[in-house]
C-alpha cells in the first residue's frame, strides 16, 4: 500500500512526542486503512493505531467520532465502577489532536485518527476451538449488557439503513436491474437464491416498525476479527472497529457474529462444499453471549437469535453479490471474482442454516 500522507506528521498532529521508529500496514479490515506506530519515548517503546477512515462510506466523520467516544467513555466508566481487572484495557482510547478533536481531515479530507495501542493480546481470523468462540460470545454480551442503559437515540446512524434488510433488497434488486458491470450472467444462480428470499428481509423490518424489538446501541460489525483477546486468560476484553455503533438491533450483533465465527470455512472460501454452520460453534457461542447479555433481552429477542444469524448471513451475501454487479465499488477485493466467491459462501451458509433451523432453535433455548 502506498503511503498518502506524511504518517509521523500526523502523529505530532496529535500531540505524540517521542522518537518516530517504524510502523506496520494491518490489512483485516474491508473498508479503513490502519497502521500501527512505533515510537520511542524516553527509552519506552510506545505504540499507536493510526486510521484512515473511509469518508465515502462513513460520510459524516463529526457524528461518528462524537459516537465512539461517548460509547467508550461509558463503557470504561462501567468497568471502572466494578474495578475490573481489565479496565484499562477494556475500550479504545482516542488521542485528541492539538486542537480539541479526536480526528483530523488533511488536505484532501481524508479523515485520520488515533488510539492506543492495546498491550497483551492477540486477534482471531478464525476459530481455532470453542472456548475462544464462548469467550467472544460473551465478550459481545457484554457488550451489549453494558451499554443495555445509553441512550441509542442519542447516536447517528453512521450509514443510514446500514442493516435495514428491505432497503438493501431493494438496492439490490436495482444492481440487478443495473448490472453496471454485465457480470448479470456469471451470477443467475445467486440471484435467483437472493430473489426466492425476499419475504425474510421483511420480518425484522416490521417487527421494528410494530414496536416489538427495540433499538438499542448495538456494534453492527460483530465478526470475531474486532475482538481483543488477553494473551493470559483468552477472555475478550476489548470490543474493537467501532465507525458501525450506532442505534440497531441485538439480533443484528448476534447475528454476524454467528455468519462469521461459527461458518465452518473463510467467508471467502473458493470450495463451498467447504461451508456450513458448525452447531458446536453455535452452541458455544450462544451459550457465552446469553450468559451475559439474557438480562438485557426481551423474550422475543431471544426467540429470533438463529433467524438473527440466517438473515444477517443473508444480508452479507446480497451485498457481496451487489458490489459485484455494481463493478467492485464497495469492498476491497483481491481478485476479479472475489465478491461472488464471497456470496457464494455466504448463500451456502444461508441454505445450512436453513437446513438446521430446528437445531439451532433447540440449543437457543438451553440457555435461555
Ligand atoms: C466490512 O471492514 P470490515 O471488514 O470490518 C463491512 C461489514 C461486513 C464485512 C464483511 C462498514 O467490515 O458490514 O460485514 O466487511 N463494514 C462496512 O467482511 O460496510
Ligand atoms: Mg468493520
Amino acid at each position: 500500500m502506498s503511503i498518502p500522507f506524511n504518517l509521523e506528521k500526523l502523529c505530532r498532529l496529535f500531540n505524540i512526542k517521542g522518537e518516530f521508529v517504524d510502523y506496520v500496514v494491518n490489512t483485516d479490515g474491508l473498508i479503513n486503512s490502519t497502521f500501527v506506530l512505533t515510537f520511542n519515548e524516553n527509552g519506552n517503546v510506545k505504540k499507536y493505531t493510526l486510521q484512515k477512515v473511509c469518508t465515502d462510506i462513513f460520510k459524516d466523520p463529526d457524528g461518528l467520532m462524537n459516537n465512539i467516544v461517548g460509547v467508550t467513555k461509558h463503557i470504561r466508566k462501567k468497568n471502572e465502577e466494578v474495578n475490573s481487572p481489565y479496565a484499562n484495557r477494556c475500550t479504545l482510547t482516542f488521542l485528541p489532536t492539538i486542537e480539541g478533536k479526536y480526528y483530523y481531515l488533511d488536505e484532501g479530507n481524508a479523515c485520520w485518527r488515533i488510539y492506543e495501542f492495546v498491550d497483551d493480546v492477540y486477534t482471531c481470523n478464525s476459530i481455532e476451538n470453542e472456548n475462544d468462540f464462548y469467550n467472544a460470545g460473551v465478550a459481545f454480551g457484554e457488550f451489549q449488557n453494558i451499554l443495555a442503559d445509553y441512550d441509542s437515540a442519542s447516536l447517528v446512524e453512521t450509514i443510514p439503513n446500514f442493516h435495514n434488510t428491505v432497503s438493501r433488497f431493494a438496492d439490490f434488486k436495482k444492481a440487478v436491474d443495473d448490472n453496471l458491470s454485465g457480470r448479470l450472467s456469471n451470477a443467475e444462480k445467486e440471484v435467483e437464491f437472493a430473489l426466492a428470499r425476499e419475504k425474510d428481509a421483511h420480518v425484522l423490518v416490521d417487527l421494528i416498525n410494530e414496536g416489538k424489538l427495540p433499538l438499542r446501541v448495538t456494534h453492527n460489525d460483530t465478526k470475531l476479527n474486532n475482538i481483543l483477546f488477553d494473551n493470559k486468560t483468552n477472555k475478550g476484553i476489548c470490543i474493537i472497529d467501532l465507525d458501525t455503533v450506532m442505534p440497531g438491533l441485538s439480533l443484528y450483533d448476534f447475528g454476524d457474529s454467528i455468519r462469521f465465527g461459527a461458518n465452518t470455512a473463510a467467508e471467502d472460501e473458493k470450495d463451498v462444499s467447504k461451508v456450513s454452520l458448525s452447531l458446536e460453534l453455535y452452541e458455544a457461542y450462544v451459550k457465552g453471549y446469553l450468559s451475559s447479555a439474557k438480562h438485557a433481552l426481551t423474550d422475543l429477542e431471544k426467540e429470533l437469535l438463529p433467524f438473527g444469524a440466517k438473515i444477517m448471513t443473508y444480508e452479507c451475501g446480497i451485498r457481496f453479490l451487489m458490489d459485484y454487479l455494481n463493478g467492485d465499488t464497495y469492498f476491497h477485493t483481491d481478485y476479479d471474482d472475489h465478491n461472488l466467491v464471497r456470496c457464494r459462501t455466504q448463500f451456502a451458509l444461508v441454505a445450512d442454516m436453513e437446513n438446521k433451523m430446528n437445531e439451532m432453535l433447540e440449543i437457543t433455548k438451553k440457555y435461555c
